[in-house]
């Protein structure tokens, strides 16, 4: 039995202090709280600067039902698809745990601790972002005359920097001999491998069945692990993404209730080989975007209309892929990627990983270098293993990114990676792709990182943020910097993870000048033809999909508007430059 939580919910800001004194109380009633829908970032429902941009901690509290029926199903457990950035769980007043990282979902058996009738669930969530959290931020504290100390939290990426209980939450019953997870992976000759995790008491052999789209049943096994065959597979692809799904039921303990999970799962394969991403062994060039996952009014907070607009308009436009960027997508994105047949590079919120960089252009002086600095280490790696383990089974992931736009200039960077390469491959049986998004500072001379990808993702902006106005000086810088990533990886695929230019929708200028539609679709023209002039590119991600709410900064004319449609997705003029240009492709 599941049973969503969504809905209006109570809700707080806390003052620096307040939290722990309220903890104390996470037993009670919230007194003076706002209603507040869930799942949806909290910034946007209400007017005012400092709500907006609040920093520190806040506090959610609902209550829901147990009823005897849900107890004899065996365990009860509470499960948040993300809470961001970090949360402190209370259920009638005792304290189940704490999660950090605000876009991995996370779960607690509550079986003991919830009680029969009404419990009442309090979450404590803290936005910070600092040299410890994923993804980075400081924290500055600024005096100006005559006025107490002002502390604030300026993140070093340039989204807005939404936070809340963003994704939903569901409480769900299971066996107490369950399912805990399951692997599945099918090749292109339609053999594949199953991996059951099972816990709790009970000893049954897990039952396995491979069902087609159709339903109808084309393998059955048995075990906890193993290998089959469906004979004539039909493979997933772009143009076809078919989808089996593979049942599983585990008996009951001594003739008591089974367990039964089914999971979709396709028959492709991802590869590398001579500069060139394979699918199912044949080439596939990367048409599509960095992408983020947010909109008016809900922030990040899932939004399944939204999300099928996107993929709809991601159809429309002719894309066949796009990059989680910079955070691990909802779980509801991943499915409907599956099922439309859409190519994810999966991104760790691993961004602002550079000390001398904020979003606000504030370059702080630090002699001690990012990698001396960062205290983020640990962290990764445990979320590296978090999103492998939640996306190991989307046909739609064909690889992982690791981090978008770290300092992989700096000494330190290698040393850094290395690991966290590693463990994402150790971790994933299907062995996808892993890189690591690069920034113009590190050059072709200059990148420590480039040997520990498998294809090289590059994020350029030649043509904006310098050269602006001059294409052709662009064009030329750009196909300088590929050609030179091109000399050192010579077997690598490489491709554009972001390039862009900021455009005003509805600004035209008969010069194509810069922030004009023109300057837009000219912009996109001219990184065209350097792709069009090298044979060894191998994808084209456009910044951005859509315009997106950014930090309050002087660069951003209400958010950033690299979008190619704006934010309510209306397509801006490059929208049909593109759309030309990739039904060619
Ligand atoms: C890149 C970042 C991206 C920004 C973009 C921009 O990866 O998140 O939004 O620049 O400045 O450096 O538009």
């Amino acid at each position: 039995m599941a049973f969503d939580l969504s809905g209006i919910w109570e809700f707080k800001l806390l003052e620096p202090g307040q939290k722990e004194r309220e903890e104390q109380a996470a037993g009670k009633l919230l007194k003076n709280s706002l209603p507040m829908p869930v799942p949806s970032s909290y910034n946007d429902i209400y007017p005012g600067k400092k709500f907006a941009d609040h920093m520190g901690d806040m506090v959610y509290q609902r209550s829901f039902t147990v009823t005897e029926t849900m107890q004899r199903q065996g365990r009860l457990v509470l499960r948040f698809g993300g809470v961001t950035h970090t949360a402190s769980v209370y259920l009638n007043g005792a304290h189940l745990g704490c999660h950090k990282g605000g876009f991995l979902p996370f779960s607690f058996d509550i079986t003991e601790s919830a009680v029969m009738g009404e419990n009442l669930l309090t979450v404590y969530v803290n936005n910070v972002t600092d040299y410890s959290t994923l993804p980075c931020g400081r924290v500055v504290t600024e005096q100006f005359p005559g006025l107490p100390e002002q502390t604030r939290n300026l993140p070093n990426f340039d989204f807005f920097n939404y936070s809340g209980i963003m994704r939903p939450v569901w409480l769900y019953t299971t066996p107490r001999y369950y399912i805990e997870d399951i692997e599945v992976y099918g090749r292109m000759d339609g053999s594949f491998c199953w991996n059951i995790t099972s816990a709790g008491e009970g000893a049954g052999e897990a039952e396995v069945r491979v069902l087609d789209a159709e339903g109808a049943c084309v393998f059955s096994g048995s075990g906890a692990n193993g290998e089959g065959r469906v004979p004539g597979a039909r493979l997933w692809s772009t143009d076809d993404p078919y989808l089996y799904r593979l049942q599983v039921r585990l008996p009951g303990a001594d003739g008591g209730q089974g367990d039964e999970y089914t999971e979709s799962f396709g028959f492709r394969e991802i590869a590398i080989r001579d500069c060139r991403i394979l699918l199912n062994g044949k080439p596939v060039y990367l048409k599509g975007f960095g992408k983020h996952e947010e909109g008016i009014t809900r922030g990040r907070g899932t939004d399944i209309a939204l999300m099928v607009k996107d993929l709809g308009l991601l159809k429309w436009i002719g894309a066949n892929s796009f990059r989680t960027s910079h955070y691990p997508n909802s779980e509801e994105m991943m499915r409907l990627c599956d099922r439309l047949g859409i190519l994810v590079i999966d991104e760790a919120p691993a961004v602002g990983l550079n000390t001398g960089f904020t979003a606000t252009g504030l370059l702080g002086g630090n002699p001690k270098g990012t990698w001396e600095t960062l205290e983020t280490a640990e962290h990764h790696r445990t979320v590296m293993q978090e999103l492998v383990k939640r996306d190991k089974n989307h046909p739609c992931v064909i690889a992982w990114s690791v981090a978008n736009e770290p300092a992989s200039q700096e000494e330190g960077a290698r040393e850094y990676f290395a690991p966290l390469m590693e463990v994402t491959r150790q971790n994933d049986i299907q062995k996808r792709p892993v890189t690591i998004v690069t920034y113009e500072g590190s050059t072709p001379e200059t990148c420590q990182v480039a040997e520990l990808c498998d294809f090289l993702m590059l994020n350029r902006y030649r043509g904006w943020y310098d050269t602006e106005g001059n294409l052709e000086g662009a064009a030329a810088k750009l196909k300088a910097e590929l050609e030179g990533f091109h000399r050192r990886c010579p077997d690598k695929p490489v491709m554009l993870g972001e390039y862009g230019a900021d455009t005003i929708a509805g600004l035209h200028d008969v010069n194509g000048r810069l922030f004009s539609e023109e300057y837009q679709t000219a912009f996109m023209r001219a990184y065209g033809e350097v792709f069009d002039s090298l044979p060894y590119i191998t994808g084209e991600h456009v910044w951005v999909f859509a315009d997106f709410a950014t930090a309050e900064n002087i660069k951003r004319v209400d958010g950033n508007k690299k979008g190619i449609f704006t934010r309510d997705r209306r397509p801006k003029q490059a929208a049909y430059f593109l759309k030309e240009r990739w039904s060619r492709l």
